[in-house]
């Protein structure tokens, strides 16, 4: 990683106009440290222009300079000297086919920064360090070596970062670093309280009638090592919701006592289902995932599943089943 990070910082120094990216429906950890990459740049005298195809969820509004980042990326705004996508492990998940725009060097060097290993290569620098807890933990590493000043604008941006990609430092990716880094960050200007009540206590009430419903399917399975809830069409419908008031309600079921994975079911489209997989400490989900097309990393991934209901919970337990090796 030390090599990667002083050939990023040779693209920094030789670039004019730089693109921020990160992955389509983007999470603190994908915003935040895009953001704090991109303002520190901005400090060292170069444009910048911030992109996500799925722009800022409202919880995520308050981020400092959310609001420049766009959702069209407009062929006048290239060409740029360098390309810069954080938290996704391959140029495809940005979500908008950059893969085909970098033979035409619109993008110019592009750059992956991110916290999972890949097997993949897909750009001309990976810094990837799966040591790290969050993708703002390597940004943060990178801006103290190329003395960037960290001011409270930035440091907010890593605080959110690192917290939301460490479930507020209760995660197993929690270490003593993380903790220091965060207490550094707080001492430049990031204020726990604040980024707290934003991220979680800012909830649209529907949201929560939402969860409400969902939690009334709650049920095990596996002898009370998996937890699920539902989300169907009729309850989107009956709160006036959709999918993205989902977010977060899988880590629910998680908090259940002795549970190993949480799933959740949401019905996307009619008898369509995307199902999202949280294992605590045995179950490497992605591996699960992969069996049904999806994928992700080992302690959270997703997958669809096409039928009813009660033989899309059938099929994905007696796949955890096996890969539990749990005999009922
Ligand atoms: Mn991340």
């Amino acid at each position: 990683v030390t090599t990667e990070l002083e050939r990023l910082k040779r693209i920094i120094d030789g670039a004019r106009r730089v693109l921020l990216t990160s992955h389509e429906n983007p999470d603190g950890d994908a915003l935040g440290s895009m953001l704090a990459l991109g303002l520190a740049v901005e400090s060292l005298g170069k444009e910048v222009v911030f992109f996500n195809k799925d722009g800022v969820p409202a919880a995520l509004e308050f981020l400092p300079h959310a609001s420049r980042v766009l959702t069209d990326l407009s062929p006048r705004l290239g060409p740029f000297d360098a390309t810069f996508v954080l938290d996704c492990t391959d140029l495809g998940r940005v979500g908008i086919g950059l893969e085909g725009t970098m033979a035409e060097g619109w993008l110019g060097r592009t750059v992956i920064i991110d916290h999972h290993q890949t097997r993949k290569p897909s750009a001309d620098l990976h810094v990837l360090d799966p040591e790290a807890a969050a993708t703002g933990e390597i940004v943060y590493d990178l801006l103290r070596r190329i003395s960037v000043d960290i001011g409270s604008d930035i440091a907010t941006c890593l605080y959110v970062a690192v917290t939301t990609d460490t479930g507020t430092f209760r995660y197993s990716n929690t270490t003593s670093r993380v903790l220091r880094i965060a207490a550094d960050l707080v001492d430049r200007g990031a204020s726990p309280y604040e980024v707290a009540e934003a991220v979680y206590e800012s909830q649209p009430l529907e949201k929560l009638r939402l969860l409400a419903l969902a939690l009334s399917t709650l049920e095990t399975a596996c002898g009370g090592l998996v937890a699920s809830i539902v989300v169907d069409r009729a309850m989107f419908t009956s709160t006036s919701t959709d999918r993205t008031h989902t977010e977060g309600f899988v880590n629910v079921p998680r908090t259940v006592r002795g549970v190993e994975v949480a799933v959740m079911f949401r019905e996307d489209e009619p008898d369509l289902w995307k199902v999202s997989l949280r294992s605590k400490r045995r179950l490497d989900v992605a591996r699960l995932a992969e069996r049904f097309g999806g994928g992700g990393h080992e302690r959270a991934a997703g997958c669809m599943l096409r039928g009813a209901i009660e033989a899309v919970k059938r099929t994905l337990y007696a796949a955890i089943e096996e890969a539990l090796e749990w005999k009922g």
